[in-house]
C-alpha cells in the first residue's frame, strides 16, 4: 500500500451544508465515553485535536484563542474577580488560563464527563498544563445544569464551555439554566458562554442573547476567529447586571493586563476592546 492509500480523514458532521474535514497523521485514542464518542488525533497542521461526536472541541496548535478571550475578556473587565465557575472545559484549556491570574482565589469546574478529563490528561497535557494540580482548582463531575440549579455560591465571572447545542451540552442553552447562572453571579458578575460561528449557527447566538436580554441589565457578543471553529468568527455571549465591566477603559485594561504579568498569544487589551465591536449580520441576529 502507499502512503496516500492510507490517508484518513475526519470529516466534521456539525453542518448540514457545509463541513471542515482533517488529516489524521495518527489516531491517539477512539472510543465511546458514558456520555459521548471521543477522538484524539495528530494533525500535521493543528497539533493533537480532540473531537466529540466528530466535532471539533480544541486543538493543541489555535485552542489559546478561545481559551484566553473567555477567560481574559471576563476577568480582566471585572478587575477584581476572585470566584470564577466554569462549567464544562473537561481538557482543562479554560482552567489554565483563568488560572493564570494570580488574583483569582478559587475556579470550580463542573465538568459532566469524568471520561473527558481522564482522557485529556493523558491525551492533551499541555491543554491544561498542570491546572488540574492547582489548589485552588475544585473539579466537580456533575451536570453543569444540575450543578447551576443547586448552587447557592456566588461568582464574579462564570464561563460556560460548553460543546455546540447537540446532545449532552443542549441544556446549557435553556433559559432554566441561563436563569440560574443569572442568580449565581456577584452584582457586577459577568457570564460569558461559547456560542458557536453566528454565520453558520445564528440561532446559537440569538437563542442565548434573547435569553440574557431577559435577565441582565447588559446583554451582548464579542467575537474572535478560531481557525478550526471554519465559518468566520465565533461569538461569545456576554450578560452582566451592570454595563461598566464591558464599557471599561483601554487605560484601565492596560493597567490590569500589565499587573496581571503573564503572556498571552491573542489577548491584549485592544484586542479586548475591539472584540466587541459587531458587524451587521451578528447585531442582526438579536
Ligand atoms: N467548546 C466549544 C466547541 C464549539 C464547537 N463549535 C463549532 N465548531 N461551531 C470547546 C471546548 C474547549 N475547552
Amino acid at each position: 500500500m502507499t502512503t496516500s492509500d492510507k490517508q484518513e480523514w475526519v470529516t466534521e458532521g456539525l453542518h448540514a451544508h457545509y463541513a471542515q474535514r482533517l488529516r489524521v497523521d495518527e489516531m491517539l485514542y477512539d472510543s465511546n465515553t458514558e456520555h459521548q464518542r471521543l477522538k484524539v488525533f495528530q494533525n500535521g497542521q493543528f497539533g493533537r485535536i480532540l473531537t466529540l461526536d466528530d466535532v471539533v472541541q480544541t486543538t493543541e496548535g489555535d485552542n489559546f484563542i478561545y481559551h484566553e478571550m473567555l477567560t481574559h475578556v471576563p476577568i480582566l473587565a471585572h478587575g477584581n474577580a476572585k470566584r470564577v465557575l466554569i462549567i464544562g472545559g473537561g481538557d482543562g484549556g479554560m482552567a489554565r488560563e483563568a488560572l493564570r491570574h494570580t488574583s483569582v482565589e478559587h475556579v470550580t469546574m463542573v465538568e459532566i464527563d469524568a471520561g473527558v478529563v481522564d482522557f485529556s490528561k493523558e491525551y492533551l497535557p499541555m491543554l491544561s498544563d498542570g491546572a488540574f494540580d492547582d489548589p485552588r482548582l475544585n473539579l466537580v463531575i456533575n451536570d453543569g445544569a444540575l450543578f447551576m440549579k443547586e448552587n447557592t455560591e456566588k461568582f464574579d465571572v462564570i464561563i460556560v464551555d460548553s460543546t455546540d447545542p447537540i446532545g449532552p451540552g443542549e441544556v446549557l442553552f435553556t433559559d432554566t439554566f441561563y436563569g440560574h447562572a443569572a442568580r449565581s453571579l456577584t452584582e457586577d458578575g459577568i457570564i460569558v458562554t461559547q456560542n458557536g460561528v453566528p454565520f453558520m449557527q445564528g440561532d446559537e447566538l440569538t437563542g442565548t442573547l434573547r435569553a440574557f436580554q431577559a435577565l441582565f441589565a447588559d446583554a451582548s457578543c464579542y467575537l474572535a476567529s478560531v481557525p478550526t471553529y471554519a465559518g468566520g468568527p465565533m461569538a461569545f455571549g456576554w450578560g452582566s447586571h451592570s454595563d461598566k465591566a464591558r464599557l471599561v477603559s483601554l487605560e484601565d485594561l492596560e493597567a490590569r493586563f500589565a499587573a496581571a504579568g503573564f503572556d498571552t498569544g491573542y489577548y491584549n487589551p485592544e484586542v479586548h476592546k475591539a472584540a466587541f465591536a459587531l458587524p451587521n449580520y451578528v447585531k442582526k441576529l438579536f
